[in-house]
């Protein structure tokens, strides 16, 4: 795509403020805010976590991290104590660290988030709950799911910091919408905010952290392109706002060479050496075996750790539970890959001496290059579009509102090719979108062969995902778009009155949900009223992650039954599913 194509009217509101004025209005907040200290550090005689983190890097001590979140912030809470304990019970250092899996209302300002809809995942209700987060146990927190990103990203920056939370995120959640949210212009002054005030105690160790992949980087093709989008927020939250950034990363990536070379890149555009705040285990190598599991937990983590210690990054590698592909784990599946996780340090100095590091390191060099790359034309392109690259506010809204697909066709570093997605060969393949395309060829090729879905031909079918989680629309999509269907793309974060809206002016005859965060039977239910209030009689089918927390039970439950009841069918694959839209009588 032609930068001049793009215009900027278009990608700016006119009431947008200026992004330094209100940075410098969160930093005088910030100035106010007296920091609490968390047992953690007490314990470790630091005033943040990077201040720990940068002494157990040079005294290679190894950290370890975990995701946690149930149904509610009590039930979070026992976990960890039972956690902790455990860890102690079994001779192991507890974990370092937790991320809370916060639910996603807690993106929205506090007088919102009652009347949202729930999704699974504990919200911090009162100041006790966040008190709790840091005095339960000497396990250190990070506030970070949902905290920053969203409209409610002051409130939360400022109750982390009056706890002693010292490393709060999620930077690239600042892409995100959030249910029936859709002020774009509060959400990121809120964002620049809590900016702000993360700048103001950034001499206290305090640090803006992202999760790369829940931004744009988790659907970007190339990982060069990961680096030279961590390298624009780094340029917005360190040289326009002032606050200490860290990219986190991992959870989309199998193959642990290409983690290491990935991870070392990061590492070679951090010129302050910010410590990585967590490395996320990989996510996309499991599947409903629970035991295989154990062997991709086993090999990231050791790629990790070795990293890590070799190249004194002072991370937290994080493991993840054998479980994940079905749900929030257990407390006691959280326990059991920490001790795995404390047993494979003994393995790192046995195994890294034999490991061919220049492999990686020339890997890494590729990398970083094409980041450079991709950060110089995005600058570049926004310098020629008339944006004000001195604006943190400016350049944040315009990479969001270019969406993954044109940044990284218009920045990325890969050389042009027309054969490719985005019109690049990329300098290193994401494992994610591999994985998928590898899917989806074999459902192609599955259908093809059978010859199966002459009924979804010219059928008006529309595809949409209630969250952020698109790979299984773009299964979703293609699938339809191969066997001939009229495929109406509704895109993601979508509410149930979107979907409805757009279904009654497409005239669609069947509706497709995918949903992943635990929110299926509410969302089914309320889609289902709203097609009855609109008049429409149209077959709906879900699947994803059908499940939902419920009272009496801390994980979320299977909900297919109650889907089954509201008439939404659930078919058990994509394969199937196309089966029945084709079955579909005449509209
Ligand atoms: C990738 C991923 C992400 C990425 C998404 C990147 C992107 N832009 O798409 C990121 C990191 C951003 C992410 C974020 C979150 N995630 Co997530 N994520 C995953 C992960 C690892 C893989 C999902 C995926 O894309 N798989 C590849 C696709 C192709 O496969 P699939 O989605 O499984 O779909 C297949 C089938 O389910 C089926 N299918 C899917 N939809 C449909 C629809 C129909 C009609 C049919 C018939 C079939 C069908 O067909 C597909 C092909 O086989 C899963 C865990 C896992 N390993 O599965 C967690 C997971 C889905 N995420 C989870 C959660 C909770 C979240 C968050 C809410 C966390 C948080 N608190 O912030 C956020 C979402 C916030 C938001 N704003 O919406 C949970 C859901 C838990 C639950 N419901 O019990 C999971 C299971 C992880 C876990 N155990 O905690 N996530």
């Amino acid at each position: 795509m032609d930068v001049r194509a793009v215009d900027i009217a278009d990608l700016i509101p006119e009431d947008l403020p200026d992004g330094r004025e209100v940075v410098a209005e969160g930093r005088a907040l910030g100035e106010t805010v007296e920091m609490g200290l968390s047992l953690y550090c007490e314990e470790k005689g630091v005033v943040s976590e990077r201040g720990w983190r940068e002494i157990a890097r040079e005294r290679s001590i190894p950290c370890t991290c975990m995701n946690i979140g149930l149904n509610t912030w009590s039930e979070t809470r026992e976990a960890m104590a039972n956690i902790y304990e455990d860890a102690l019970s079994r001779g192991i250092r507890p974990p370092d660290r937790f991320n809370l899996i916060a639910e996603r209302r807690m993106g929205l300002p506090k007088d919102k988030r009652r009347e949202a809809p729930q999704e699974t995942g504990p919200c911090l209700w009162t100041e006790q709950d966040w008190w709790e987060m840091t005095h339960t146990v000497p396990i250190q927190p990070e506030a970070a799911d949902n905290m920053i990103g969203g409209p409610g990203s002051l409130d939360n920056a400022l109750d982390a910091l009056r706890v002693g939370i010292t490393t709060i995120g999620v930077v690239s959640q600042y892409t995100w919408r959030w249910p029936y949210w859709d002020d774009e212009t509060s959400q990121l002054r809120n964002v620049l905010r809590a900016g702000g005030v993360l700048a103001s105690k950034k001499d206290r160790g305090v640090v803006f952290d992202s999760y790369l992949e829940d931004g744009y980087p988790g659907v970007f093709h190339d990982y060069a392109s990961y680096i030279g989008w961590a390298m624009l927020e780094r340029y917005v939250v360190e040289d326009l706002m002032g606050a200490a950034y860290a990219s986190s990363w991992g959870g989309l990536t199998q193959n642990p060479i290409v983690k290491s070379a990935v991870t070392l890149a990061l590492e070679a555009v951090n010129p302050d050496r910010v410590p990585i705040s967590f490395l996320q285990g990989d996510t996309i190598g499991n599947t409903r075996d629970f035991d295989a599991n154990m062997a991709v937990l086993v090999n990231d983590l050791m790629y990790v750790k070795m990293t890590d210690m070799r190249y004194r990054l002072g991370c937290a590698p994080l493991a993840v539970p054998v479980t994940e592909t079905e749900r929030i784990p257990t407390w006691q599946e959280v326990a059991q890959v920490q001790s795995i996780s404390r047993k494979c340090d003994d393995y790192v100095p046995m195994i890294d001496p034999y490991v061919d590091w220049e492999k990686i390191e020339a890997m890494r060099d590729r990398l970083v290059e094409g980041g450079r790359r991709f950060f110089r034309n995005a600058l570049d392109a926004m310098e020629q579009m008339g944006v004000d690259t001195k604006d943190p506010g400016r350049v944040l809204l315009v990479m969001k509102r270019l969406g993954p697909e044109t940044c990284e066709e218009m920045f990325g570093a890969g050389e042009r090719d027309d054969d490719q997605i985005r019109g690049r060969k990329p300098v290193l393949g994401t494992d994610l979108v591999s994985q998928t395309m590898r899917k989806r060829k074999e459902l192609l090729d599955g259908l093809a062969e059978r010859g199966e879905a002459p009924g979804c031909r010219g059928r008006r079918i529309l595809v949409a995902s209630t969250d952020v989680h698109e790979f299984a629309k773009f299964l979703l999509t293609s699938t339809f778009d191969a066997v001939g269907g009229k495929v109406i793309d509704c895109g993601i974060n979508k509410d149930p009155e979107d979907i409805v809206e757009v279904a009654l002016e497409t005239d669609a005859e069947a509706i497709v949900i995918t949903t992943h965060n635990g929110v299926a039977r509410s969302f089914g239910r309320k889609l289902m009223d709203e097609l009855r209030a609109a008049d429409m009689d149209v077959p709906v089918f879900m699947g994803g992650v059908l499940n939902e927390d419920i009272e009496g039970s801390d994980v979320p439950v299977d909900v297919r039954d109650d889907l089954g009841r509201l008439g939404i069918a659930t078919p058990d694959s994509i394969d199937v599913l196309v089966g029945a839209v084709g079955a579909i009588g005449p509209h």
